[in-house]
């Protein structure tokens, strides 16, 4: 595996590429062109400009994380063959960079979902934390006034305001669609990018939906092992893979982490490992990497990427906000880079336990 950090981009993350440089272990970033909108093609000089800032820096560009999907390929409106069409380009020229891995998301509406951006924890740290009540005590618009007020002046992947104004619009777009519908769009999308993946040996990998069930009555598809198994095998591609990510399987406790590991052997591209504090089974917080400060044993999930010979990027995930830093909530330095630190410490002692 090899140990990277996810990093916005100059313009817009409080983490600089030196600091990244100097976490042991980490010699590559996931990163974006986070100006970009869903839907455009990319443009070659900015893959390159921001390939070879990362270089200069002393990293890798390990891959894309990510290039988002528009909503009329979601939707299967008429027009998605258009975006699907720029989306190949865009492809086409990540490969000519020589960038091999890109994570994508299948969430109508909105991305990740959580109801508090800075609960505060007995060490006095503050997290990322999902209540259902909270959700269902909201409507949708409430939902992105109260998680931009507390993003600490950031604008959030997948939160943009620019989508959030059209919020209703979605909604409506998403009427007719439920999960058969969405699994339908998903293999026409995935069925027509193949080639290209093919060609320029790309790993898509798909993040799951977070949290792993429907929120406000939008389907989500991308949330248990038969559910990804299925995506699996209807594309039966070994470039059709994965992001597994813990903390988003995670919110839902019936999925077995380090047995969904196994089931997806080969067909992980990149993996998200961090841990979740439950106090109940709809109350989680986003907890400190280590095992014991949270609900998961992280350990396992390290054994069982180990074991299928993971040898793709993994990177720490949201963190606690800790030492009074002030950054994206779940994108500080701080806390990523002891979760970078454990990581790296639990696949050491595993493989050395291995080649004994
Ligand atoms: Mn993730």
């Amino acid at each position: 595996m090899q140990m990277t950090l996810r990093w916005y981009g100059s313009q817009y993350d409080t983490v600089t590429l030196k600091q990244i440089r100097q976490i042991p272990g980490v010699t590559g970033v996931i990163s974006t062109l986070y100006g970009t909108t869903p839907g455009e093609a990319w443009e070659m000089n900015d893959i390159l400009a921001l390939k070879k800032e990362i270089e200069d820096a002393g990293l890798k560009l390990v891959g894309i994380e990510s290039v988002n999907i528009h909503d009329a390929i979601k939707v299967g409106t008429p027009d998605r063959d258009k975006y699907i069409d720029n989306y190949i380009t865009t492809l086409e020229r990540l490969g000519q960079a020589d960038i091999h891995m890109v994570c994508y998301n299948f969430m109508p509406v909105f991305d990740w979902t959580r109801t508090e951006l800075a609960r505060v924890r007995p060490d006095g740290s503050t997290v990322l934390a999902y209540t259902q009540e909270a959700v269902d005590a909201l409507n949708p618009e409430d939902m992105f006034a109260s998680i931009s007020a507390d993003a600490n002046g950031a604008i959030l992947p997948g939160w943009e305001p620019e989508r959030m104004a059209r919020i209703k619009e979605l909604f409506e777009m998403y009427k007719d669609v439920d999960d058969e519908k969405l699994f339908e769009n998903l293999k026409y999308f995935l069925e027509c990018i193949m080639p290209v993946c093919d060609k320029y040996d790309i790993n898509m990998a798909i993040h799951p939906d977070d949290p792993a069930w429907s929120v406000f009555g939008l389907p989500r598809i991308i949330i248990n092992k038969a559910n990804i198994l299925r995506m699996m095998k209807m594309v039966d591609n070994p470039h059709n893979g994965v992001t597994f990510c813990s903390g988003s399987y995670g919110t839902n406790l019936e999925n077995d982490l380090p047995d969904m590991i196994r089931s997806l052997k080969g067909r992980i591209h990149f993996a998200h490992v961090r841990n979740l504090k439950f106090n109940s089974p709809t109350d989680f917080e986003e907890s400190a990497h280590l095992s014991s400060d949270g609900t998961f044993d992280m350990y396992e999930i390290m054994l069982a990427l180990y074991d299928i010979g993971f040898t793709g990027p993994i990177r720490p995930d949201h963190g606690r906000m800790i030492w009074d830093e002030v950054a994206m909530p779940g994108y500080g330095l701080y806390d990523r880079a002891l979760g970078a630190t454990y990581l790296n410490g639990l696949w050491e002692a595993i493989v050395k336990q291995h080649n004994k």
